[in-house]
């Protein structure tokens, strides 16, 4: 009897689980970078981005568009650090399978990866008369292409191996810097966001998180050192990719990579570097050792195109600032915390 019942039982609760993930379960699939000549979406301007506010892959593209100078319509996604599941619905998988912003659009054809858009912008859609974003100069090209593709993030490398994936690029390093705001982003969002995502999205890494610091806060990373690590190496990487930049700025002495106009290397940075305002890690870089990152920096932050692309949308700005200013607190508070940082 009791067989039967245990039976009986497993057998309800693999079916529980199997509906379960034919009905709620977002059906993602990767999809390749690059331009899809056979796919057509709906559009009704020649350019269109889907993009969502605080996301780095997003500012990149939006930066690379004000940069060029082209006229885009623009669809505002609300990623799930802002409480909404829309990357993940079935109407928003027919722009991107993947279920991830930015994509672009030109004349209804879709271009996927952040760094695949990019060259794009620069190779297809460049207002006449502009100042190209990618010189026409064998060494400057190679060079855009080194750093557009350094900055880039492919999570497959990271899951693959993480110290290689966060050694190969410093696009990979944005998770992990990212990481130290999680407990101030998470507190903003209700159990019923947190709950949404299970049933979205299944039980994966981001799912895991979310539980984690909705129940912990910011003690999590009190209370599990593996997250500290993690955190640690996010940091020791970012900090070697930023002395092979400090080397590569000092070796040129202009003031970007390509010269004195905004290039595609530049525009990939700018995302890394938005990522680093927004976690509290300027304060770490120091002037002696990182004078030429500094002083790029400085002059790319108050460029009007760069102030465009960080521009918030839908997402309250205040909220962005409250995220800097919590990570701010903690640091001062929290020994545990304070050294992810150091
Ligand atoms: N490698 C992709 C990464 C795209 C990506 O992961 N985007 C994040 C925002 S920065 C996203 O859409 N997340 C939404 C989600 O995971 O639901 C690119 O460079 O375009």
């Amino acid at each position: 009897m009791t067989l039967v019942f245990v039976v009986a039982l497993l057998v309800l609760i693999v079916t529980v689980l199997f509906i379960w993930k034919l009905v709620f379960i977002a059906r993602i699939k990767s999809v390749e970078g690059g331009y899809k000549h056979d796919v057509i979406l709906p559009h009704t301007e020649p350019v269109e981005l889907y993009f969502a506010d605080v996301s780095a892959c997003s500012m990149k593209v939006r930066f690379c568009l004000s940069a060029a100078g082209v006229q885009y319509k623009e669809n505002v996604i609300k990623l799930p650090s802002a409480g909404s599941w829309e990357t993940k619905l079935p109407k928003f998988l027919k722009i991107n399978p993947a279920g991830t912003v930015p994509v672009l659009v030109h004349k209804g054809h879709p271009i996927y990866e952040s760094g695949e858009q990019i060259k794009y912008i620069a190779n297809n859609l460049m207002p006449p008369n502009s100042i190209p974003l990618c010189p026409k100069d064998v060494t400057k090209t190679r060079e855009n292409n080194y750093w557009v593709d350094k900055t880039s993030w492919h999570a497959s490398e990271i899951f693959a191996n993480l110290d290689e994936g966060l050694k190969r690029r410093v696009g990979n390093c944005i998770p992990m810097i990212s990481i130290p705001s999680f407990p101030a982003i998470i507190s903003t969002l209700s159990w019923k966001n947190v709950f949404e995502g299970i049933l979205i999205g299944g039980v994966n890494d981001k799912q895991v998180f979310s539980i984690t610091f909705s129940v912990l806060g910011v003690h999590a990373f009190k209370y599990l050192p593996m997250l500290r690590t993690i955190v640690k190496k996010g940091k020791a990487a970012l900090f070697q990719h930023l002395l092979e930049l400090e080397e590569f700025l000092s070796s040129k002495g202009t003031t970007y990579i390509g010269g004195e106009n905004v290039s595609l290397g530049d525009i990939g940075w700018g995302a890394i570097f938005a990522r680093m305002e927004y976690a509290d890690w300027w304060v770490h870089v120091q002037p002696e050792i990182y004078p030429c990152v500094l002083n790029y920096w400085s002059n790319m932050r108050k460029l009007p195109t760069f102030i465009e692309a960080t521009r918030h949308v839908v997402v309250d700005k205040e909220h962005s600032l409250q995220v800097t200013r919590k990570v701010k607190e903690w640091k001062k508070q929290f020994d545990w915390y304070r050294c992810m940082y150091e």
